[in-house]
C-alpha cells in the first residue's frame, strides 16, 4: 500500500472521530500521523515490517502502530469502518466547504440528516440554517457561496491528483514493453491547466504483423488496471474508463505515422485546433486527428510530428501551455512566441515553514534537501504571529529564528540558507512585525491570512497598504485562492500589479497545486506590466519541494520568461532584484561582491 493511501483512511477516521465528538487528542493523534505519511520517503508497508523502526516514527506509539499494521493487512480500519455505520462517508465532502467545520456538520447531520453538499445547499436556499446555533445569516450566505463554489468545480480533478494517475498509469501500460512503444499524456493535464476534466493518454504500439491482435492485447491489459470501477467504453482503438475517485481516463490507441497529429488533436485546446484547422483549409490543406492532407487527393503533408505540422502551416512550433487561442497562432506567426522559463532554470525556493512554525523538518533538513535538488538558495520563511494556528512567530522568536538560520548556514555548506519570514498583513494593511525585526530579515515576504472576506474596495486599500511598507519584498499566494475550494479575494488587480511595479515588489506563483496562485492570467498581466515574478513551493515539508514543477507549468501557461523569474538569477543577483531596504545602500550586494 502506498503511504498516501495509509494516510488518507487515517486522516478519514480523524475527521469522522472529530465529527463524532472526540476530544481533540484523541484524533489530532491519527491526523498527525496522517501528515506524517505524506511528508516521509520511506515506505510505510517496509517500515511496518520492523516493529522497532515503525515506532521510531513520532507519534506512533503501540496502539498507532497496531493500526497501521491493521491498515497494511486489511486495506480498511474497523474503527473507521464502525465510524461509518453512523455517518455516511458524503458527510467528509462538506469539511471542504468554506465556513464549515466538524461541529456545524455534526449539527447538520443530527438535525437534519443531511450528508451531501447539494442536501446542505438546498437547506441555505430555504434559509434554514440562519436560526441553527452558531450558524447565523451570515453563515448561511457564505455556505451558499461554498456550495456554489463546489458546484462549478464538480467533476474536476487538482492537477496534482490527476498528475500522479496520471504517472501511475503510464508506468502501468508501459508494463507490456514488447508491445507498447509509448504513453504520452496529452490534453488538459499536457497543457498544465490548474484543473483537469479527464486523462487522455496516446499509446503507440510497436511495429507487428498483427495489429488488431495487439490493440486488443492492450485493451484487455487496460482494462485489468486495479483502480478502475467502471468501463464506460471499448471501442476499436479507444478504451475509456472510470477510476475509483471519479477520474475519467481516456486511451487512445494508434498508429505512430499519425502519432503528431494525434497528440496535436488530443492535446488542444478546442479553440487553439478550430483557428489551426481554419489555417491548414486556407492553405488548401486539411487537418485531423491522423495528419495533414491535401483537400483535393488526400495526399500525405505532414502528422509524424507536431514540429513538422506547425513548420508545414507556416508557424513556430507553440509549447503546449501556450495553446489556448490567446495570441499564440499570431505571435508563432510572427516569431515573437515567448521563451517559456524551464524546471531547470530555477535555482532557489523561496517560501517554505519549517517546524518554528507549521512545517515539519528543521531547518538543517529543508537545507540538505535543497542542496541535493542543485538549488544554490532558499529562503526559511516561517509564518508570524497573527497565524496562531500555525504557530507563528512574534519580534522574539523571529530574532531567534534569524539566529538558528545563520548557525545552521555553518552545518550546511554549498547553499545560501536565507533568513526569511511570511509576515501576516493584517487587516488593514499594516504587517504582523515591527520594522527594526524586518530590517533584520534577508526575505521578507507579505501576505494575507484573514478577514478574507473583505469586500473589494477594502481589500484593495489594504493590500495597497501593505505594497507601502518599504520592507515588503514579495506579495505571497496574492489572491489567497483555493483550486476547486475558495475564490480568490476581491480586489483590483491592476491597481495592485501597478503598485508593485513602482515599488518593486516582486509577486509569487504559489507552485502548491491547491493554490497555483498567481494563476496564469495574472502572470500574464504582471509580466505586461514588468513586475518581477518568484516561483515559490510553500513548502511544508522537504518532500513539497517537488511540486516546484506546477508552479513552472503555471508560469508557462501565464507567457513567463526566465527573465521574468527572479530565482531563475544566481545567489547575488537574486539578492539586488529583490527590493532595497531603507536605509541600505544601493549597491550593498555589488560592494559584497567585491569585498
Ligand atoms: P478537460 O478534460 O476538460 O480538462 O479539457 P481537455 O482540453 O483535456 O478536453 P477533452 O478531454 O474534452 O479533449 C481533449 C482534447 O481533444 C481537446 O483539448 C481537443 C480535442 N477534442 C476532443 N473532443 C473534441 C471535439 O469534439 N472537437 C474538437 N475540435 N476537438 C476535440
Ligand atoms: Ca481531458
Ligand atoms: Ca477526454
Ligand atoms: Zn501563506
Amino acid at each position: 500500500m502506498e503511504n498516501r493511501e495509509v494516510a488518507k483512511i487515517l486522516q478519514e477516521t480523524a475527521q469522522l472521530l472529530e465529527i463524532d465528538g472526540a476530544i481533540i487528542g484523541r484524533y489530532r493523534s491519527y491526523e498527525k500521523v496522517a501528515e506524517l505519511l505524506y511528508s516521509i520517503h520511506e515506505r510505510i508497508d517496509e517500515l511496518a515490517k520492523d516493529d522497532a523502526k515503525l515506532k521510531e516514527l513520532p507519534g506512533v506509539g503501540d496502539g498507532m502502530a497496531a493500526h497501521i499494521r491493521e491498515i497494511l493487512e486489511t486495506g480498511d480500519y474497523s474503527l473507521r469502518q464502525k465510524l461509518l455505520k453512523k455517518y455516511p462517508l458524503t458527510l467528509l465532502d462538506l469539511l471542504h466547504l468554506q465556513g464549515m467545520g466538524p461541529k456545524k456538520v455534526a449539527i447538520l447531520f443530527k438535525k437534519f440528516k443531511v450528508a451531501t453538499v447539494e442536501g446542505v445547499e438546498t437547506l441555505a436556499r430555504e434559509g434554514k440554517l440562519r436560526d441553527m446555533e452558531g450558524f447565523g445569516e451570515k453563515t448561511e450566505a457564505n455556505i451558499l457561496k461554498a456550495t456554489e463554489l463546489a458546484k462549478r468545480s464538480s467533476g474536476r480533478f487538482k492537477l496534482d491528483v490527476a498528475d500522479e494517475e496520471t504517472r501511475k498509469l503510464v508506468a502501468y501500460i508501459g508494463k507490456v514493453k514488447e508491445i507498447v512503444e509509448s504513453v504520452t499524456p496529452a490534453g488538459s493535464l499536457r497543457r498544465g491547466k490548474e484543473t483537469i476534466g479527464d486523462l487522455d493518454l496516446l499509446v503507440t504500439l510497436r511495429p507487428g504483423h498483427d495489429k488488431q491482435k495487439h490493440v486488443d492485447e492492450v485493451a484487455a491489459h487496460i482494462l485489468k488496471y486495479p483502480g478502475i470501477d467502471q468501463t464506460l467504453a471499448h471501442g476499436e482503438n479507444k478504451v475509456s474508463v472510470l477510476l475509483g475517485n471519479g477520474l475519467q481516463v481516456d486511451v487512445r490507441l494508434l498508429e505512430k505515422d499519425s502519432f503528431g497529429a494525434a497528440l496535436l488533436y488530443f492535446t488542444g485546446s478546442k479553440e487553439h485546433n478550430v483557428v489551426l484547422r481554419g489555417r491548414a483549409r486556407d492553405m488548401g490543406w486539411t487537418l485531423n486527428e491522423y495528419a495533414l492532407t491535401t483537400l483535393k487527393g488526400g495526399r500525405f503533408v505532414a502528422g509524424k510530428t507536431e514540429e513538422e505540422i506547425y513548420k508545414q502551416l507556416g508557424l513556430d512550433y507553440i509549447e503546449p501551455e501556450l495553446r489556448e487561442n490567446t495570441g499564440e497562432i499570431a505571435a508563432a506567426e510572427n516569431h515573437t512566441l515567448p521563451n517559456l522559463v524551464k524546471l531547470a532554470d530555477i535555482r532557489g525556493d523561496l517560501q517554505m515553514h519549517t517546524t518554528a512554525s507549521d512545517g515539519r523538518n528543521s531547518i538543517e533538513e529543508m537545507g540538505e534537501a535543497a542542496k541535493k535538488l542543485g538549488y544554490e538558495y532558499i529562503a526559511l520563511t516561517d509564518h508570524s504571529k497573527a497565524v496562531t494556528v500555525a504557530n507563528g512567530m512574534d519580534e522574539k522568536r523571529t530574532l531567534e529564528q534569524i539566529k538558528k538560520i545563520r548557525a545552521a548556514q555553518g552545518r550546511v555548506p554549498g547553499i545560501r540558507l536565507l533568513a526569511g519570514i511570511e509576515v501576516d498583513i493584517l487587516k488593514t494593511g499594516r504587517l504582523d512585525l515591527d520594522d527594526e525585526v524586518l530590517a533584520q530579515l534577508d526575505v521578507v515576504v507579505a501576505s494575507v491570512h484573514s478577514y478574507m472576506n473583505q469586500g473589494r474596495a477594502e481589500m484593495t486599500d489594504r493590500i495597497l497598504a501593505a505594497l507601502e511598507n518599504p520592507y515588503v519584498q514579495i506579495l505571497a499566494h496574492p489572491t489567497g485562492r483555493l483550486v476547486l475550494r475558495r475564490d480568490p479575494f476581491d480586489y483590483d488587480m491592476e491597481r495592485i500589479l501597478d503598485a508593485a511595479k513602482a515599488h518593486g515588489v516582486v509577486v509569487e506563483c504559489n507552485a502548491f497545486p491547491d493554490r497555483l496562485d498567481l494563476k496564469d492570467v495574472h502572470l500574464r498581466m504582471a509580466k505586461e506590466r514588468g513586475v518581477k515574478i518568484v516561483i515559490s513551493t510553500d513548502s511544508h515539508s522537504f518532500a513539497h519541494f517537488p511540486l516546484m514543477k506546477f508552479g513552472v507549468i503555471t508560469a508557462r501557461r501565464g507567457w513567463v520568461e526566465k527573465k521574468d523569474v527572479i530565482n531563475t538569477l544566481p545567489t547575488e543577483q537574486f539578492l539586488d532584484s529583490l527590493r532595497a531596504k531603507p536605509g541600505a545602500a544601493k549597491g550593498k550586494t555589488a560592494k559584497r561582491k567585491s569585498a
